[in-house]
């Protein structure tokens, strides 16, 4: 590849159509068709019908975890998960995650206090969270720690946090599902986690989630809040929602579940060409999931330094952009700097410091259904180039701004 060649610069763009960030598998026309004959022929659309019973089961032996609690999508499952944990006053959460994480804590009437994240991992800082519990005290209820990028937070060590200062702790694993830490599948952790099975995640069902949890009375209060006291024994709640899973929902997960382990195939396989020809490109670093011994590959995360690689992260989003690479900026701004919460902390970017660094710096690129490996390598070779024509990219992005 040579200059010109690059699309922003006049050459003919890498993908004829838009290719988005990341995993939208959708199932065999087929099965999908047979799935929904099914949900016809019964007449049974949603309220924990067979097909949402049945995902339920899977996942719990899958996790291996005693309660699973699909929910229409994981925004939901966070906010009935605080209500369920009766949180109050202050939760610790990282500034550094997808906005649904605070939201959650705002709509069920606790607040949000951001913690930083670990500068090499992403994940939250187990130090930060201790000096928040120093000097917050008894204001604060609970952990909400993220399991960010197909990697997993240092559990063992929030984990004696909460069992020190006597605090809940639970866990938004959106990007987790099919991690696994020391051999055991995520799920188990703490009071509780909470996954997502949006189109964009390695198990979908288009929209859907689900809480998991081993405390027989959480799962009951949860069941009560997804369904306005409808399944399972009745508890008193604070609040209900509709949180329901529907069947259809329940029929894309099942064969997303059927196809986990080649979609999880294709996406190592995007990875290691991702890592094959982005390896030695100076001020360009992909994250590679550490903490867990098996990942799922949900997102490919990359670093740039405009120093070094002659860009800066907005510029080689544009770069790529032209070559109608939909590359994202996750998570941009920080949770600290939207509303509510800015009014709300105003000092918190000088406690944030690597939040802030990250959110300048952060790109993530496309994997998934829409991609192979020799689409993720070709895109590498695009940002390769990019760094060697940065002078004449800058040049041609001022001359159209
Ligand atoms: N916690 C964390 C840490 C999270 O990252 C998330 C969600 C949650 C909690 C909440 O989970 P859910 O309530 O969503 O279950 C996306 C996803 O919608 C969201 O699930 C995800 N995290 C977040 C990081 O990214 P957007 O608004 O940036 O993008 P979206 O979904 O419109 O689409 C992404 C790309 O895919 C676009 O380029 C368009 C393309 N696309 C999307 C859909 C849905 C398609 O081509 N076809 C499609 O059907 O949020």
């Amino acid at each position: 590849m040579s200059c010109p060649e690059l699309a922003v610069l006049g050459g003919t763009p890498l993908f004829e159509k838009p290719v988005p960030v990341g995993q939208l598998y959708f199932p065999e026309w087929e099965k999908y068709e047979a799935a929904m004959r099914g949900i016809f022929q019964r007449q049974y659309y949603t309220n924990q019908g067979p097909l949402t019973q049945e995902l339920e089961q899977r996942l719990q032996e899958r996790l291996q975890v005693r309660h699973v609690i699909c929910v229409v999508n994981a925004t939901i499952g966070l906010m009935m998960a605080a209500d369920a944990l009766g949180l109050r006053g202050k939760v610790i959460v990282p500034a550094y995650t997808f906005i649904a994480t605070a939201q959650s804590l705002s709509w069920t009437g606790s607040e949000p206090l951001f913690c930083d994240v670990d500068p090499i991992t992403h994940q939250l800082d187990p130090e930060c969270v201790e000096r928040l519990l120093e000097e917050h005290g008894a204001e604060v209820s609970a952990i909400l720690a993220v399991n960010l990028w197909g990697d997993a937070c240092r559990q063992d060590r929030l984990a004696e946090l909460a069992r020190k200062y006597a605090v809940r702790l639970y866990y938004d694993s959106a990007h987790g599902f099919g991690c696994e830490l020391d051999g055991k599948p995520l799920g188990g952790a703490g009071d509780l986690e909470v996954f997502s099975f949006h189109a964009t995640k390695v198990l979908s069902a288009a929209e859907g989630g689900c809480i998991c949890t081993n405390d027989d009375e959480l799962a009951a209060r949860l069941r009560n809040i997804r369904s306005s006291y409808g399944a399972g024994p009745a508890r008193q709640v604070l609040r209900t929602s509709n949180g329901r899973m529907s069947e259809a929902q329940a029929a894309v997960a099942l064969l997303s579940l059927e196809s986990f382990d080649s979609i999880l195939a294709r996406n190592e396989a995007m990875f290691h060409a991702y890592r094959q020809g982005l390896e030695g490109i100076q001020g360009v670093r992909l994250l590679t999931p550490a903490s867990v011994s098996k990942t799922n590959y949900q997102y490919v995360v990359c670093e740039i330094d405009e120093r070094a690689f002659g860009l800066n992260r907005n510029e080689l989003q544009q770069v790529l952009s032209a070559e109608n690479v939909v590359a994202r900026r996750y998570f941009y701004p920080g949770l600290h700097r939207f509303v509510p919460y800015a009014d709300q902390f105003p000092d918190a970017s000088a406690r944030l410091p690597v939040t802030e660094y990250l959110c300048e710096r952060v790109l993530q690129l496309p994997i998934g259904q829409m991609i192979d490996a020799e689409g993720a390598g070709r895109i590498a070779a695009a940002i390769r180039m990019a760094g060697a024509c940065a002078e004449s990219i800058r040049r041609k992005l001022r001359e159209a701004a």
